[in-house]
């Protein structure tokens, strides 16, 4: 079935908005219309031309009258409006709020002219462990669930959490993070490397948006218990709240030399591909997409076991899961894995053959489907 489809999500740097990024680019591949519907051009939008992938910029009219511009009003009449002149199909919604309860409101407004399209939403995590389960926002939250015609979620777990924190009469199908492995994979880096660590040091690497729930705190601590240890280098990708928190500690530390805050990079997987090992010691993780692109570049992962990281990193294999805060255990899981090559280079083996499994090519066709299978419901 050929599809025109609107992806609705958060353009910045966060799992949500970088996965439904990919999505799109890859459903383009395919032969589909995508029509990204958002207030910025998507952050790995920027980064190839692709022919048949269409940006609408959401505009938010700011007057003084207003204490907080209404995005959601603005976002609801853009979905109409694309949805109309570029006579979609289906709209698929990254976050409950604010995008599928704007979806709901749009599709109140269409109905009135005769027109209206199918809505599926995806649960990313935010939107439910953290934000969602917030009484302001859980009625909302709820109610725009209930009326997606398909609701998915990325993990398991995530799945789980929501049907126990919310009052969902939907099934929530499961369809995982995926990786474009064409795209992140290793590639010969060695001049990087050299700069990085002069004296063949191990590389450590973490990647996020320094949100509290990352626990970038302690990546800096888990880090100053290996270096003791086994001489290495720390490289802090992404850029957020508790970035200067993190730079202080390790400056406090006395190891700020030996650490690296590079900030908000593209080129992810070049970074990666010097890497020995991935620290990802969050409180929470729905899925770990930032795990899974390591893992595709041959990289192992210290993680947490909190939320769906147990779905990705397998205990002993690809890497090693700790409880949420026990650095100690962190620490030493990481020395275990660096502290010899050929026990090193095993892990990084299965790492790569985790990450094939979730390779763009399984989980595209479930979203195909399950596109296909809304329509067909919702026309016949
Ligand atoms: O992790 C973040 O801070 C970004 C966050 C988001 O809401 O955009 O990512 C979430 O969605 C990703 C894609 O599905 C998942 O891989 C991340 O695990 C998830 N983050 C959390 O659950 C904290």
């Amino acid at each position: 079935m050929n599809m025109k489809i609107g992806i609705v999500c958060y353009p910045t740097f966060g799992g949500s908005g970088v996965l439904a990024t990919e999505l799109g680019m890859a459903l383009s591949d395919k032969g589909y219309e995508v029509h990204f519907i958002t207030y910025e051009q998507p952050v790995r939008l920027t980064q190839s031309f692709h022919p048949n992938i269409y940006f609408h910029e959401v505009k938010v009219p700011t007057y003084p009258l207003f204490d907080f511009p209404p995005y959601e009003t603005a976002l609801a009449s853009a979905m109409v409006n694309v949805i109309l002149n570029q006579n979609l199909d289906i709209l698929h919604l990254h976050y409950a709020i604010p995008h599928a309860s704007a979806a709901y409101f749009a599709r109140q407004i269409l109905k009135k002219s005769g027109r209206d399209i199918p809505f599926i939403t995806t649960l990313h995590g935010t939107d439910i462990t953290l934000v969602g389960r917030d009484t302001t926002y859980a009625p909302v939250v709820t109610f725009s669930i209930n009326e997606s015609d398909a609701i998915t979620a990325v993990s398991d777990n995530l799945r789980e959490e929501t049907l126990r924190f919310f009052n969902i009469e939907k099934e929530i199908t499961v369809i995982p993070n995926f990786v474009d492995i064409k795209r992140f994979h290793q590639t010969d880096k060695d001049h990087f490397k050299q700069m990085l660590a002069p004296d063949n040091e191990r590389i450590l690497v973490h990647v996020s948006n320094f949100r509290a729930v990352k626990r970038v705190k302690d990546v800096i601590r888990i880090f100053e218990k290996i270096k003791k240890e086994i001489p290495s280098k720390l490289l802090m990708i992404g850029d957020g709240p508790d970035r200067q928190n993190a730079e202080d500690l390790a400056r406090e530390m006395g190891i700020y030399n030996d650490v690296r805050f590079l900030g908000k990079q593209e080129q992810i997987s070049e970074i990666l591909s010097i890497a020995d090992l991935f620290i990802l010691p969050s409180q929470t993780e729905s899925f770990g997409l930032s795990a899974l692109e390591a893992m595709a570049c041959n990289v192992p992962l210290i993680s947490t076991n909190a939320g769906g990281l147990p779905e990705i990193n397998i205990e002993g294999k690809t890497g090693f899961l700790s409880d949420v805060g026990d650095i100690e255990s962190m620490a030493k899981n990481a020395i275990y894995i660096l502290s010899d090559d050929e026990r090193l280079a095993k892990f990084k083996t299965a790492a790569i053959a985790q990450a094939r499994r979730f390779e763009k090519q399984h989980i595209i066709p479930q979203y195909e489907k399950l596109y296909s299978d809304v329509i067909k419901a919702y026309r016949s």
